[in-house]
């Protein structure tokens, strides 16, 4: 892994990255020179590999669970990111003719730049290259994870101790049965998801409702 300063593919003495744009309107975009010179230097294509462009934006496609577990199982990523009103937009398709280009929104909201929507990506994808998180099922138990309770949001967890300020562990939990345990876990999922995400719960594949969820 590797971090590279935009300015360094610059040449002027105030080494300028952005201009104003085009048309008019507020803002400065990125200009495309550094960015071509640094795609050039960072990104080169090679008969071993092709890296894959990922550039962070608000007007991306949103980032899904699905595409960290994509990105993870790339030999390289490149990520490039743009400060100010975006990047002019002849980098995206100068560099779409040598690499795939995929432009990423972490949601509706803007950050100021790229940066730290870049470490959230590394951190969603980085988890989920084998053996860097230590228990691996501890990856294919979470929300959003493929086949993990169909894409439910995850209910409450416990530890020791029992009883902890007068408030107690849900005795299911401590029963030993298995199966009730599971079906708790699915009614407190359902019931969560419900709550926070009702445009899941509307996703869900009615095939994989059993007759026990429509009660809850
Ligand atoms: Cl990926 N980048 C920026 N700059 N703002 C965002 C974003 C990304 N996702 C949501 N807002």
């Amino acid at each position: 892994m590797s971090v590279h300063d935009l300015r360094s593919w610059t040449h002027d003495r105030h080494r300028t990255v952005d201009d104003t744009p085009y048309g008019g309107g507020p803002g400065m975009v990125m200009k495309p020179e550094p960015w071509g010179e640094a795609l050039d230097a960072v990104a080169p294509p090679t008969a071993e590999a092709t890296p894959r462009l990922v550039v962070p934006t608000p007007s991306g496609r949103p980032f899904t669970q699905a595409m960290a577990a994509e990105y993870a199982a790339r030999p390289w990523l490149v990520f490039a990111c743009g400060r100010y009103e975006g990047i002019d937009r002849r980098v995206y398709d100068e560099a779409a003719t040598r690499m795939p280009v995929d432009e990423v929104s972490l949601g509706d909201f803007v950050l100021a730049g790229g940066e730290v929507a870049v470490l959230v990506m590394i951190e969603a994808i980085s988890r989920l290259v084998p053996g860097v998180l230590g228990n691996r099922e501890s990856v294919t138990d979470d929300s959003f994870a493929p086949g993990a309770m169909e894409s439910l949001l995850e209910g409450p967890v416990y530890t020791k101790p029992p009883v902890w300020r007068e408030r107690a562990v849900p005795d299911v939990l401590l029963s030993g049965h298995h199966g009730a345990i599971a079906r708790w876990r699915r009614d407190e999922a359902l019931r969560r998801t419900a709550a926070h995400r009702p445009e899941l719960l509307a996703r869900l594949d009615p095939a994989a409702l059993d007759k026990h969820d429509r009660k809850v």
